[in-house]
């Protein structure tokens, strides 16, 4: 990768949620640039937000509101399975997904993330991540998640999403095809949570996705939090398993330090607006 090449000489920079709006951030300082095979790269400095990643001008990630979206996406399926003990994260070379799953006992935690470069940056630029990978139980794996998933005889009992939008290195995190492979590597009780989407911008795509999902999966439901510098503000996962409900009594707690995610969030995040249950039904 051709690294810090230029370090833009930009003052701010912006996400187009759609053609005619999205969200700008203030540039106190550029950290990193750079170009891989998969995608663009760029971290940089906000004033209000810390250190933020963009991958091809999206935002993926800031120290500021990172809880909101990592914890939304780890606790729902780490809390419902009763005995969570070899996690697979797919995607997430950030960190920040596998910095909330280190928090429960498990023994391994496999991160399978396509692009090499967004792990060395974020090392270097999230301290968080550089912890979590030196933790004896997370194993880090760079290759595609496709390919991961379809070749590998390893079972896991939670398996995490963490992908960007349905554009680009993601688009295939996003399909059928990788639903259906992804339940070959459940283990009984195992349990699925994927990113899928902003609520407003994604409402298609939500359709078309949970169109297959629930033929996939006996029980299959979208979920939703807040992420405020994602588009929309608010964002939909989905959780599926054949064996267990999200919406079952939880017997455990959360593990201590969550800044957003409780078990009343748990239940109330389930709870779907009107226009997304029509969408869906
Ligand atoms: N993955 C989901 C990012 C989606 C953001 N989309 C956007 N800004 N249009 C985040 C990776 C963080 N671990």
């Amino acid at each position: 990768m051709k690294k810090n090449q230029s370090r833009p000489k930009i003052s701010e920079i912006r996400e187009f949620h759609t053609n005619s709006n999205g969200i700008f951030f203030k540039i106190k300082k550029f950290l990193f640039s750079g170009k891989t095979p998969f995608q663009k790269i760029e971290i940089f400095e906000n004033e209000n937000f810390g250190r933020v990643l963009f991958l091809d001008d999206l935002v993926q990630t800031t120290e500021k509101d990172e809880f909101f979206y990592h914890e939304m996406l780890v606790h729902p399926a780490l809390l419902s399975h009763p005995e969570p003990k070899k996690i697979l994260i797919i995607g997430g070379g950030d960190g920040g997904a596998l910095k909330e799953v280190l928090r429960y006992p498990v023994e391994q935690v496999w991160l399978v993330e396509i692009d090499a470069q967004v792990i060395e940056a974020s090392k270097e630029f999230f301290p968080w991540l550089d912890s979590a990978l030196q933790d004896k139980r997370a194993k880090l794996v760079i290759g595609d998640g496709h390919d991961f998933i379809r070749e590998t005889g390893e079972k896991f009992d939670v398996i995490l999403i963490d992908s960007s939008d349905p554009v680009g290195p993601s688009t295939v995190l996003h399909q059928k095809s990788f639903y259906e492979s992804i339940k070959k590597c459940l283990k009984p009780k195992g349990v699925v949570a994927a990113q899928a989407g902003a609520l407003l911008y994604h409402l298609e795509q939500h359709k078309a996705k949970y169109s297959f999902l629930k033929r996939i999966f006996k029980i299959s439901r979208f979920y939703t939090g807040p992420v405020p510098t994602y588009p929309g503000g608010i964002w939909c996962y989905v959780f599926l398993s054949d064996e267990i409900d999200p919406l079952a009594d939880i017997k455990k707690n959360p593990p201590s330090g969550l800044k957003h995610y409780n078990l009343e969030i748990h239940r109330a995040a389930f709870a779907l607006p009107n226009f997304l249950k029509e969408k869906l039904s």
